[in-house]
């Protein structure tokens, strides 16, 4: 065995081509029984596992900075970077995180989870260290999928003209999570099939003669390099008129070349970009012919939670509501599938659109479409909505446009951990002028809430549901909100799908689930007045939560009973969301807990 579980990158130093390429197989079977076993993002490693050792091989982490982008593809340098041994844990409760975290390692320079700010954070580290002295390299690599947000290109704008030693590792692979789609994949795929390779060695060193202080002596060690590396140098493409040096396409399984082309972007000492063609799920079969399946795997312990989900629940019932009406125009960003509404776009493809990992533009894109008279919806997971918060302000709630927004995965995600936690949304849209939130326990409350978020509301209109099966579900005339009247004196407040677990708590307390939980109805502030004592338990970030609101206007009414508010009050990290709820008091024992006799 190559893999030892101290493999570090001074051990990867010491290893020739044939010796890394045994590696990269191994390490390709450690990721696939990991991933398996413990779930979490499969293709999308497989695809870089060259390219990681690679970059091991030529820089110096942790002295040299690599930032991955949405960091999903990390695993390989957190196997080289002293966690092989703790891969087990990979997801896992106190165990090694699936996505870059500095707390975690030193090699991990920047926190990664949502998508296209690798180039601005390298941006920033590498000239901030260029103000110390530092010479060392800045790496960001970045897929072809990230590369359609838009704030990579904020990134690039400001990268270019500066003459930091940035080094952006373009990762094409032709796959967002499902095909990648716009102008940039046909963009890519142009460079690609129009490539000329250079592998002369004029043309090698005409690049390098061109870069300022040591170009010159850089020729010469280039050209002493037995296998001349086949550079398309185009000075016409998009990267280098955003002032980097391009270095591409490389095959990204190549060790050798990938190994020599990272060497002369360290040695230019100014902005490349070296772009790489991968292939996403390499080296394993299923997971290479079905890249879009093997993204993201769930771990083997959850299997046993049969049922329909909440994402799919909502696809269909889009469908139907599609189907009746031509006025709805269904958004996803790159997350068809994830979000359901692949149904959608099947059926109705003119009304349909996948807009890159740009959820900024599709919000602002869905306010434009409501202003022809279509009611968009925009279906995405809470922790992206995050990055759209102007858009929700500027473009939607001043003028009144009437958007729906269909916020998958809130309250706790389970073994994403941190980065995409839904916990944020509630405060978030509470706060915007206009906007009404719903937030359903069940999968037949979903379907209702969709239809009224749609046909009652005008403005800003959230349904927000949480990641997997429901957990029960109630017979109802689907009002506003339940009240479980049993006559004690003291009330649980709460919504969504922690909702089931509070329902066991009828013999202890009254309830109150509300379901459309914004505005706060002045129903359920009347309601909460006849009771003594108040326990709020939410799913949600405590501070600016409907707890917190509902205390208020409580207050305002001369209420003088006792309130209890249970929320999240910090970003859990990654564990079983049953763990997450645990840990916060917000499952049936900690709610009892909280309760007493
Ligand atoms: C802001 C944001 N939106 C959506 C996602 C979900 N997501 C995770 S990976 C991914 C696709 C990334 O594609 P690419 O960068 O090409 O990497 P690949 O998986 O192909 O290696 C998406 C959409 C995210 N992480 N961040």
């Amino acid at each position: 065995m190559i893999l030892k579980n101290d493999i570090s990158p001074e051990y990867i130093k010491s290893l020739n081509v044939e010796q890394k390429r045994r590696l990269c197989y191994e390490i390709r079977q450690l990721l696939v029984k990991t991933v398996t076993d413990n779930g979490g993002h499969l293709a999308s490693n497989l695809g870089t596992v060259e390219l990681i050792v690679a970059m091991h091989a030529v820089f110096d982490s942790p002295q040299d900075k690599f930032v991955f982008d949405v960091g999903h593809q990390a695993y390989t340098h957190k196997i080289i970077t002293g966690r092989a041994a703790k891969m087990n844990t990979l997801r896992k409760e106190g165990g090694v995180s699936g996505f870059p975290k500095n707390a975690e390692s030193e090699h991990d320079a920047f926190i990664g989870g949502h998508s296209s700010i690798s180039v601005s954070a390298a941006l920033g580290i590498a000239r901030g260290m260029k103000l110390k002295g530092d010479e060392h390299s800045v790496v960001a690599v970045i897929g072809d999928g990230a590369l359609t947000g838009g704030e990579a290109y904020e990134g690039m704008n400001n990268a270019g003209k500066s003459s930091c030693n940035l080094i952006i590792v373009l990762n094409e692979n032709e796959m967002s999570i499902s095909k990648n789609t716009g102008a940039l994949a046909l963009y890519l795929a142009q460079i690609r099939s129009t490539r000329k390779y250079y592998s002369t060695k004029k043309n090698i060193e005409k690049a390098l003669n061109s870069t300022p202080v040591i170009g010159k002596s850089i020729g010469n060690v280039v050209k002493s390099t037995k296998s001349l590396i086949k550079y398309a140098i185009y000075q016409s493409n998009l990267f280098e008129n955003f002032g980097f040096k391009y270095l591409g396409p490389i095959d990204g399984h190549n060790l050798e070349e990938l190994t020599e082309a990272l060497g002369v972007a360290k040695m230019m000492h100014r902005p490349c970009l070296v772009h790489v063609y991968t292939k996403k799920g390499k080296g394993y079969a299923p997971a290479e012919n079905n890249s879009g399946e093997y993204h993201g795997l769930s771990p083997k312990s959850s299997a046993v939670q049969n049922g329909v989900t909440f994402t799919e629940k909502f696809g269909q019932t889009l469908l139907g509501i599609g189907k009746e009406d031509k006025n709805i125009f269904a958004v996803t960003a790159a997350m068809k599938y994830a979000t359901g509404l692949h149904y959608f776009a099947k059926a109705f493809p003119d009304r349909f659109c996948d807009v890159g990992i740009a959820e900024p533009h599709a919000v602002t894109f869905c306010a434009g479409l409501a202003t022809q008279g279509f009611i968009p919806v925009f279906a995405v997971y809470s922790s992206f909505l995050q990055r759209c918060y102007d858009q929700l302000i500027h473009d939607c709630s001043i003028e009144r446009r009437h958007i729906v927004i269909a916020i998958d995965r809130a309250g706790f995600v389970g073994e994403d951990g941190e980065t995409h936690q839904g916990l944020f949304d509630v405060s978030m849209l509470t706060a915007v002028p206009g906007a009404s939130v719903y937030s359903p326990c069940s999968l037949s409350e979903l379907s209702a809430c969709l239809k009224k978020a749609v046909y009652l509301e005008n403005g800003v209109a959230a349904v927000r549901y949480p990641k997997g099966v429901e957990l029960s579900s109630f017979d109802d005339d689907y009002a506003d909100f339940r009240h479980i009247k049993n006559g004690h004196k003291r009330l649980i407040f709460t919504y969504g799908r922690i909702t089931s677990h509070a329902m066991k708590l009828s013999d202890r307390a009254d309830i109150l689930q509300a379901i459309k939980i914004f505005p706060i109805s002045e129903k359920i502030v009347e309601i909460c007045l006849r009771y003594d004592e108040i326990f709020f338990f939410e799913e949600g970030i405590k501070s600016g939560g409907i707890s917190e609101k509902l205390t208020s206007m409580l207050i305002t009414a001369g209420y003088k009973g006792n309130v209890t508010v249970t929320a999240a009050e910090k970003i859990p990290p990654h564990a079983a969301v049953s763990r997450q709820l645990a840990n916060a008091g917000l499952d049936y024992e900690g709610m009892k807990a909280i309760l007493g006799e």
